[in-house]
């Protein structure tokens, strides 16, 4: 070895030297706890694009096709537990603490809060919690099996998932602290996504605008890698603790 620091080392550094620490997941991340990816099996559920299937139109037109889609997840979430990926972001986060660290997911299934991490943002929502298409209350339904149509019980309108679907905007609260937590860190770890969404994967771009030091874990390149500082190749449940044990 010509005396260059191993990746994970590079990785390590940057790491333990920066004091603000944000991580930006994506559904690999949650494929070693056994939940598909969207573009893993080429990104199709019964034939449907997701991006065909999680939309106001598509809902509008077949919401029990759209419940079968969330109601399967919601069956794959419950018999799902966090892995060694998750836990080691609440280590993390314990280590450089909550005002120092920030997660930001594109995940909508609470593993990060079930794996103990406090400071998460959930830019595209959370499975767990259903929205009256009527009454717009929102109520958290855990992970019980719900009706394939299932009806708010205070005025009879459809829920829908509490859910950003393609073409809805992201909830603004949750995004200016993703953007601020972004632009403030002096290490964005991003880890596990395609980064193909928008506009999460815009905060990619805006971490080493801003001069932060990115570490990109991913089994393959992706579409953000030419921003990242370092490219750690492998999966996050082996890589993420690989690298807050050299930290
Ligand atoms: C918005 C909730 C405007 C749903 C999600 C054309 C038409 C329509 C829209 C657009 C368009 N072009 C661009 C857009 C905008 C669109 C967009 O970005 N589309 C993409 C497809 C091009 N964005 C939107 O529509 C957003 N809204 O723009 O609104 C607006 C603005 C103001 C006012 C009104 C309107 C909304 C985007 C949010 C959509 N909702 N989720 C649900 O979950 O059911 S996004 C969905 O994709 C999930 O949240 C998912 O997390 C996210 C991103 O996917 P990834 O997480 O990256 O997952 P993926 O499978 O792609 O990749 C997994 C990665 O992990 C891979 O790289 C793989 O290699 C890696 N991996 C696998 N295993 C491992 C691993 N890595 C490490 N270890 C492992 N073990
Ligand atoms: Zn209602």
């Amino acid at each position: 070895m010509n005396g260059t620091p191993a990746p994970i080392e590079r990785a390590a550094e940057l790491l333990r030297s920066a004091r603000r620490v944000a991580v930006l997941t994506g559904a690999g991340v949650s494929a070693e706890s056994g939940l598909a990816t969207f573009r893993g099996a080429g990104g199709l559920w019964e034939g449907h694009r997701v991006e065909d299937v999680a939309t106001p139109f598509a809902f509008r037109r077949d919401p029990e096709l759209v419940w079968r889609f969330y109601n399967m997840r919601r069956e794959a979430l419950a018999r799902a537990a966090p892995n060694a990926g998750h836990l080691v972001l609440a280590e993390l986060e314990r280590r450089k603490g909550a005002e120092n660290f920030d997660l930001i997911t594109q995940n909508v299934d609470g593993l990060h809060t079930a794996a103990g991490s406090r400071r998460v943002w959930e830019l595209h929502g959370n499975i767990r919690r259903v929205r009256c298409t009527g009454c717009e209350i929102i109520s958290d339904r855990g992970l019980e099996a719900l009706p394939d149509l299932p009806r708010c019980l205070d005025c009879g309108q459809l829920l829908r998932p509490d859910i950003v679907w393609f073409h809805e905007a992201l909830p603004m609260d949750v995004w200016n602290r993703a953007e601020q937590a972004t632009r403030e860190c002096r290490c964005l770890i991003v880890a596990g996504t395609s980064a193909i969404v928008y506009p999460a994967a815009g905060l990619i771009e805006l971490a080493a605008a801003s001069g932060a030091g990115v570490i990109e874990i991913n089994l393959v390149r992706t579409a953000a890698s030419g921003h990242a500082t370092v490219f750690l190749e492998g999966p996050t449940g082996r890589l993420l603790p690989e690298l807050v044990k050299r930290m």
